[in-house]
C-alpha cells in the first residue's frame, strides 16, 4: 500500500513515530494508502529546515522567487490528470469537478503570486521638507499553512503560494483527509529547484501535527482554513504568543431570490451553489428565501433541476455528485436532516442514502432539499456542509436582509435581482465579506476573500494575502 511521507528539508521522510494513519477512499470505504502520523517532533524538524532556508529564500530576488513558482506551476499543468485523478479519488469529489476546478485553480494560485509578487510594491511618504518616509514590507519568516480536505491542492496553493512568494518559508499541513495531491506536489520542489526547507510539508492529524505547528514559538504566523471550532482553538493558542493569524472558516451562506430575478439563471445557479462539490465548500448557499410571490414556482423549479443531479461514482463523466468525504462526515449530515425534521421542515427532494452500482460503501447522500423551517432554527443557523439546502418564502426586502443577517456567520452571500438599485442596497446592507449578485463563485483572483462575524479574520487573495505573509516597517530619514 502506497505510503505518504513527509516533505522535511528537501527529503521525503518517514514521520518520526514510525506510526501512519490510514487514508480511506469515500467511494469504497476502502483504505487505500497511509498517512504519516506525525507530531511535534516531526513539526521541530520541519521548523528548524525553514528557520535554515529562510535567509535563502527570501533573500532571492522576486523574480527568481517568481521563476521557482512558475516552474511549480507547470509541472501541476503537465501532471493535470493525474493530479485529477488523485484528488477526485481522495476526496471524492467528481473526476469532472476536480479537472476542471481544482487542479487548474491550484496552478492558477501560484502563477498568480508570482506575478503578483513581482508588482507588490510599498509607500513612501515626503513629511514636508523634513524628512522622507518609506515602509519596507517584508516576510515575516516561518509560516504555518493549515488547510482543509473539500478543496485540497486549491487551497493548499492558494495558502503557499503568497507565502512563498512573499518570502517566507512554509510548514504547512494539509488535511489528513485528503493528503495525496500534496503528497504528490511536495515531488515538485526539488524539481522546481527550490531551495531545501523553503517548503516543507509535515502530514497528519490536526489535533497532534496541526496543533504543534500553532504550538512552535518559531512560527510567526499562522493561516488556516477550516471549521469555526478549530479556528477558535488556534486562535486561542497563537494569541498568547501574539502570532500573526489569518482564518477562513465556516459560512451558513444565504441566497435571496427577488420575484425580478431572471429565472431559470437563478434557479440553475442556485442548484449549482447549493450542490457543487456535495455542498462541502464554505461558500455554498445553503439557506435559499425566495421573494413570496415566487415561492412556490421556485421551491418546484428548484426540485426539478435537483431531480437531474445525478449521484454515482465520481469518476464517470455524467456524475454531479459523489460521495461525502467521510463516514462520520455523512453522519453528521444526516444528523441534521434528522434535526430540520424535527423543527418542523418537509424534504422536498433527497434525504436518503442512494444505490450506487458497484460501490455498496461509499459514502454517498442524495442531493436533499428542505422547506417549511424558520430563519432562526438550528438547521438554519449551523453549518452543515453537505449536500442539504433549505427554501423559504420572504415577504419583505427587510425581512430577507434580516433573514440574511441573522446568523453568526458572514462569509458570502447571493443576491438575485434585476433591479441595480436593490442588488447595491443589499450589497451594502449584508454582513458578509463577499456578495454575488446574479452569480456564485465567480472569481477574480484579486479581490479580497475572507469572512466577516464567526466566519474568518482577515482576509486572503491578490494584495491581501501578500500584506499578510509580510511585516511592515517604517524608515524615517530626517532630510538636512
Ligand atoms: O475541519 P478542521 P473538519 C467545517 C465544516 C466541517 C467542520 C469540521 O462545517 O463539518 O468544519 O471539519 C487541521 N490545530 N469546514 O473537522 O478540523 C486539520 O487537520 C491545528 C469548513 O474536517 O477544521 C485540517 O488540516 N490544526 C471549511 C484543518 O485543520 C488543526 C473546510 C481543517 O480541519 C487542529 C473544512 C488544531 N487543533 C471544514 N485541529 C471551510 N472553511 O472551507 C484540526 N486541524
Amino acid at each position: 500500500m502506497e505510503k505518504i511521507l513527509n516533505l522535511i528539508g528537501g527529503q521525503h521522510v518517514l514521520p518520526a513515530s514510525g506510526r501512519f494513519l490510514d487514508n480511506v477512499d469515500p467511494s469504497t470505504g476502502e483504505v487505500y494508502s497511509l498517512i504519516p502520523d506525525s507530531d511535534q517532533r516531526d513539526v521541530a524538524d520541519a521548523v528548524t529546515a525553514a528557520r535554515a532556508a529562510f535567509p535563502v529564500w527570501s533573500g532571492m530576488a522576486a523574480e527568481k522567487r517568481a521563476a521557482v513558482l512558475n516552474k511549480m506551476a507547470d509541472l501541476i499543468d503537465r501532471d493535470w490528470k493525474v493530479l485529477a485523478a488523485a484528488e477526485s479519488r481522495d476526496n471524492g469529489k467528481t473526476l469532472k469537478l476536480a479537472s476542471t476546478l481544482d487542479i487548474p485553480r491550484a496552478s492558477a494560485n501560484i502563477r498568480f503570486f508570482a506575478s503578483g509578487i513581482q508588482h507588490f510594491a510599498s509607500e513612501a511618504h515626503l513629511t514636508g521638507s523634513e524628512a522622507v518616509n518609506y515602509t519596507i514590507r517584508a516576510p515575516w519568516g516561518v509560516a504555518g499553512c493549515i488547510s482543509p480536505w473539500n478543496l485540497p491542492l486549491y487551497l493548499f496553493t492558494w495558502k503557499i503560494a503568497p507565502a512563498l512568494a512573499a518570502g517566507c518559508t512554509v510548514v504547512a499541513k494539509p488535511s489528513e483527509l485528503t493528503p495525496m495531491t500534496a503528497y504528490l506536489f511536495s515531488h515538485y520542489a526539488e524539481e522546481a529547484g527550490m531551495p531545501a526547507g523553503a517548503l516543507n510539508i509535515v502530514h497528519g492529524s490536526g489535533s497532534s501535527a496541526g496543533q504543534a505547528i500553532v504550538e512552535h514559538p518559531d512560527v510567526a504566523g499562522i493561516s488556516f482554513t477550516g471549521g469555526t471550532v478549530t479556528g477558535r482553538k488556534i486562535a486561542a493558542t497563537a494569541a498568547p504568543m501574539f502570532k500573526k493569524l489569518s482564518l477562513e472558516l465556516g459560512g451558513k451562506n444565504p441566497n435571496i431570490v427577488f420575484a425580478d430575478c431572471d429565472f431559470e439563471k437563478t434557479v440553475q445557479q442556485s442548484v449549482r451553489a447549493a450542490f457543487t462539490n456535495q455542498g462541502e465548500i464554505c461558500l455554498c448557499g445553503s439557506r435559499i428565501f425566495v421573494e413570496a410571490a415566487l415561492y412556490e414556482k421556485f421551491v418546484a423549479a428548484f426540485v426539478q433541476e435537483t431531480s437531474r443531479l445525478r449521484v454515482g461514482n465520481p469518476a464517470d463523466d455524467s456524475t454531479d455528485l459523489g460521495p461525502l468525504v467521510t463516514a462520520a462526515h455523512r453522519q453528521k449530515v444526516e444528523g441534521y436532516i434528522a434535526l430540520a425534521l424535527e423543527e418542523g421542515g418537509t424534504i422536498a427532494f433527497g434525504g436518503r442514502r442512494p444505490q450506487v452500482d458497484g460501490l455498496p460503501n461509499g459514502f454517498f447522500l442524495e442531493p436533499t432539499v428542505i422547506t417549511g423551517l424558520s430563519h432562526h432554527c438550528r438547521t438554519n443557523q449551523e453549518e452543515i456542509f453537505g449536500p442539504v439546502v433549505t427554501i423559504m418564502p420572504f415577504q419583505t426586502e427587510a425581512e430577507a436582509l434580516e433573514y440574511a443577517n441573522s446568523t453568526t456567520y458572514g462569509l458570502a452571500a447571493t443576491v438575485f435581482t434585476e433591479n441595480l438599485s436593490r442588488a447595491h442596497r443589499m450589497a451594502a446592507q449584508i454582513r458578509s465579506g463577499i456578495i454575488w449578485i446574479n452569480c456564485w463563485l465567480y472569481r477574480d483572483l484579486r479581490t479580497p476573500f475572507g469572512g466577516m462575524k464567526q466566519s474568518g479574520v482577515g482576509r486572503e487573495g491578490g494584495w491581501e494575502a501578500l500584506r499578510f505573509f509580510t511585516e511592515a516597517k517604517n524608515v524615517c530619514i530626517k532630510l538636512p
